[in-house]
C-alpha cells in the first residue's frame, strides 16, 4: 500500500537584522514534489561532464569555477543531514590554505565535529549524480539512513574571504531552499567560529553564546582572567600576526578590542593589498621554513601565522644571528600538554592526559613527550577527524598535526570533576586555584576543532605564565631536520598504508626498500602516503642532519617513482648546499 505523506516546506525565509530573527513561511507539499524540485533546481547548477568529485579529508576542494553544482548538491545534503541528526548542522565554504582561485565545502555536525565518515560516501555520490538523477540519489540516501523526511531541517552557513564565496554560497542556499530548509547565512567567518556557533546553538547555549560576538567574549574573558599580573622578565606581550590575507586577520581585529591592553597585536597580511595565502600563511611558513612576506621582524620577536580559514597556527621567530626558528604544531602540543599536566597534578585530580600526533610529528617531539614528560603519545592518520577521534580516548586529549591544526578535548567526566573541584571550598586553596585555571583553560580552548585564534591565546597564556620568550619555549627540545616531498604517480591509490600511515602495504616491495634506506641514516625515519587533497604521493623523511634528511627523502622518492608508477621525470637528487 503506498502512502502519501505531506511535508512542511519552507517557502520563504527572510533574514532580519540579527540571525535570530528568521521569518519562516511554511507550506505543505509531497516528498515526490521535493525530489522533483531538486532535479528541476539542478538546471541552474548543471554538473560538468567528465569530472569526478570526492569528499576528501577536508570536504570537496577544487578550482572554484567548477564547484557550483557541488555546492547546490551540498545544500540538498546538508538539509538531509540536519533531518537525520534532528539538529542544526553547518556548512563551511573554504579552501583553507589553497591558492585563492580554489574553493571548497565541508559539512559540520551538530556538536561542531567533522561530518560523520559514513556520510562522506553519500556526499561523493550526490556530488557525482547526473542532474536528472539527483532525485534518485537523494532517495538512496534517505533509504540508506532511514531519514524521516518530514522533520524540519536547519543549517548554518559561512564562508572565508575568497571572491568566489558569495556565488558559491548562493548555489548552496538554492539547494537548501529546494529542500525547504531554514538556514542562517553568517557571511564571512573563520572555520572554527562556525564550528563553535553550531555547537553553542545545539547545546542551547551551554557551550557559549551562539553569536560571533559571544565567541570573542568567551575567549577574551577567559584570557584576561588567566593572565597573571606581575612584572615579566622575558615574556613580552607583543606579537605580530600574519593573517594570510584572509579571514583570520579580520577576526583578530575584532577580537583585539576585547583584549584591551593585555596584548599588543600587529596584524600583517590583512588582505588589504596581498593575495590570500600568497607567500604567507601557516602552510607557507611551515613548508618553506621561512618567514612570510609582508612582515618586518626584529630579532626574537614572537610572530604567528594563521592559514586561510584560521584553523591552523604556527609561531616563529628569527634569532639574533638571523636564523629562522619555527614553533609548529608539535611544539604547541608539547607546551600545552606540559602546562595542563602541571595544572592537573596541582589540582590533585586523577585525570589522564595524552597527546595525539600523526606520523609527521618530529621524532624529537615524540621522544620528549614520552621520555621526558612521561606523557602517553598516540599516532593517528593524517586528517583532523582521525586525531580528534583518538583524543577522545583520554580524559584530557591534546591533539595537533605538525602543520599547526589542533586543540584539546576534555571528556565530560573530566569537565565535571574540574568544575566541581574549582568550587569545592573544602579543598586546599592551591588545588582549587589550579582547578579554576583549568576551567578557564577549557573556556579558552575551542574544543570543537583546531582554532588558530583560540590556540594563539592559549600559547600566549602559557608563555606569559611561564615568563618565557619564544626562544625559551623553543629550547624544550631540538627538532630533527626533516624534508617533505611530493611525487606525481599515475594512480596515487597504488600506495596503501597501515599503522597510522607509518608503513606502506602496497606497492609490493616499497616498505622493504624504505626500511633499507632508513637504516643507512642516523636517527633516520621515513614514510610515504597518498595525499588526501592533491593528486600526489607525499614522502616524509627525517635524519640527524638536513643533508641526510634531504637525501633520505630523495632516495625514498625514487623508490616511490619506480615502484608506484611515477609520471614525468624521475626525482633529481638535492643540490649540494
Ligand atoms: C586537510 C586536513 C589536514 C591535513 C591535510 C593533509 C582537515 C580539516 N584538514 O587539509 O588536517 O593535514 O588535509 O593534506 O582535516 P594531504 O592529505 O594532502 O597531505
Ligand atoms: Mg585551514
Amino acid at each position: 500500500m503506498s502512502k502519501v505523506i505531506l511535508y512542511f516546506r519552507v517557502v520563504q525565509v527572510s533574514l532580519c537584522s540579527t540571525w535570530r530573527q528568521v521569518r519562516i513561511v511554511y507550506s505543505t507539499c509531497k516528498m515526490s514534489d521535493i525530489l522533483a524540485e531538486a532535479v528541476k533546481g539542478a538546471a541552474a547548477h548543471p554538473r560538468p561532464e567528465g569530472i569526478q568529485f570526492a569528499y576528501g579529508t577536508a570536504g570537496f576542494r577544487d578550482k572554484s569555477t567548477i564547484l557550483d553544482p557541488v555546492l547546490y548538491r551540498m545544500g540538498l545534503l546538508a538539509a538531509l543531514r540536519s533531518k537525520a541528526k534532528k539538529a542544526t548542522v553547518a556548512v563551511m565554504i573554504t579552501a583553507s590554505h589553497n591558492p585563492e582561485p580554489d574553493n571548497g565545502v565541508k559539512l559540520v555536525d551538530p556538536m561542531g565535529e567533522m561530518l560523520e565518515e559514513s556520510w562522506e560516501e553519500h556526499a561523493t555520490d550526490l556530488a557525482n549524480a547526473k542532474d536528472e538523477d539527483i532525485g534518485s540519489a537523494l532517495q538512496r540516501i534517505i533509504d540508506a539512513v532511514d531519514i524521516d523526511i518530514s522533520l524540519p531541517s536547519d543549517v548554518f552557513v559561512a564562508r572565508d574571504t575568497r571572491p568566489s564565496g558569495p556565488p558559491l554560497t548562493q548555489a548552496l542556499l538554492d539547494g537548501l531552499k529546494v529542500m525547504g530548509s531554514t538556514f542562517t547565512d553568517f557571511g564571512i567567518l573563520t572555520t572554527p567560529q562556525l564550528h563553535y556557533l553550531v555547537r553553542c546553538h545545539n547545546s542551547k547555549g551551554a557551550y557559549g553564546e551562539p553569536t560571533e560576538e559571544g565567541y570573542y567574549k568567551k575567549l577574551a574573558q577567559a584570557f584576561l582572567k588567566l593572565r597573571k599580573d606581575g612584572a615579566k622578565k622575558k615574556y613580552e606581550p607583543v606579537v605580530i600576526i600574519d593573517g594570510a590575507n584572509g579571514v583570520g586577520a579580520l577576526k583578530t581585529r575584532k577580537l583585539q578590542s576585547h583584549l584591551h591592553e593585555s596584548l599588543r597585536i600587529t596584524v600583517c597580511n590583512d588582505g588589504s593589498s596581498g593575495k590570500l595565502n600568497e607567500k604567507c600563511g601557516a602552510d607557507f611558513v611551515k613548508v618553506q621554513q621561512k618567514p612570510p612576506a609582508g612582515l618586518e621582524i626584529q630579532p626574537g620577536q614572537r610572530c604567528v601565522s594563521f592559514d586561510g580559514d584560521a584553523d591552523r597556527v604556527v609561531f616563529f621567530y628569527v634569532n639574533k644571528d638571523g636564523v629562522f626558528n619555527l614553533l609548529d604544531g608539535d611544539k604547541i602540543s608539547t607546551l600545552i600538554a606540559g602546562y595542563l599536566g602541571e595544572l592537573v597534578s596541582a589540582s590533585g585530580l586523577q585525570l589522564n592526559i595524552g597527546v595525539v600526533q600523526t606520523a609527521y610529528a618530529n621524532g624529537s617531539s615524540t621522544r620528549y613527550l614520552e621520555d621526558v614528560m612521561k606523557v602517553p603519545v598516540s599516532c593517528a592518520k593524517t586528517g583532523v577527524k582521525h586525531l580528534h577521534h583518538k583524543a577522545l580516548e583520554f580524559d584530557v586529549g591534546v591533539y595537533f598535526e605538525a602543520n599547526g591544526h589542533g586543540t584539546v578535548l576534555f571528556s565530560d567526566q573530566a569537565e565535571q570533576k574540574i568544575k566541581a573541584a574549582s568550587q569545592d571550598d573544602s579543598l586546599e586553596s592551591s588545588k582549587r586555584e589550579a582547578a579554576t585555571r583549568l576551567t578557564l583553560m577549557m573556556d579558552l580552548i575551542n574544543q570543537t576543532v583546531g582554532d588558530a585564534i583560540s590556540d594563539f591565546l592559549v600559547v600566549e597564556t602559557i608563555l606569559s605564565t611561564r615568563d618565557w620568550a619564544a626562544e625559551d619555549w623553543n629550547m624544550q627540545y631540538r627538532d630533527l631536520p626533516s624534508r617533505l616531498l611530493k611525487i606525481k604517480v599515475k594512480d596515487r591509490t597504488a600506495v596503501q598504508t597501515t599503522d597510522a600511515e607509518r608503513c606502506a602495504t602496497a606497492p609490493a616491495g616499497l616498505q622493504e626498500a624504505i626500511n633499507k634506506l632508513v637504516a643507512k641514516y642516523q636517527q633516520g625515519r621515513s614514510f610515504v602516503r597518498p595525499s588526501g587533497t592533491e593528486d600526489v604521493v607525499r614522502v616524509f623523511a627525517e635524519a640527524d642532519t638536513q643533508a641526510n634528511a634531504d637525501m633520505l627523502a630523495h632516495e625514498v622518492s625514487v623508490q616511490v617513482y619506480q615502484l608506484a608508477g611515477g609520471v614525468g621525470d624521475q626525482p633529481q637528487p638535492p643540490c649540494a648546499p
